[in-house]
């Protein structure tokens, strides 16, 4: 038996866009955990979060600026710590794309992140990767 993930049916979700729980526009936390039994009902094994922290929103979220805390248009701490509980109660686990120490306010291409110029060593992506002081 490998590792859980091998063979694992993740549902990877854009909070902002997903649902929104309470009509300002912006999905939030309580949105996917109001979505849970439905994405439990597909026989989904993992949620995949984008981005949830603060952000400036120069990069879709992938530019953080607090690891510490949940972006107010998704909800709270104790929001995600809930979604986090009712997840667990229904066997799905939750994944967090974390965008560790970007360097970058922003990619210069679309579609390639911070993290992902931070953590490749392959030349053709590193030549994407921007400094700025
Ligand atoms: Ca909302």
């Amino acid at each position: 038996m490998g590792p859980w993930w091998k063979g694992a049916v993740v549902y990877h979700i854009y909070v902002r866009s997903f649902f929104d729980s309470d009509g300002d526009g912006h999905g939030d936390l309580a949105g996917v955990m109001a979505k849970l039994d439905y994405l439990k009902s597909l026989g989904v094994d993992a949620i995949w979060l984008s981005p949830i922290h603060p952000s400036p929103n120069r990069d879709w979220g992938y530019d953080v600026s607090d690891y510490d805390d949940v972006h107010p248009d998704y909800g709270s701490v104790a929001d995600f710590q809930a979604l986090t509980q009712a997840a667990h109660a229904r066997g799905l686990k939750v994944l967090l794309d974390e965008v560790l120490s970007p360097s970058t306010p922003r990619p210069i291409a679309t579609g390639v992140t911070t993290s992902q110029t931070m953590t490749t060593s392959t030349p053709t992506m590193a030549r994407w990767k921007i400094s700025r002081p």
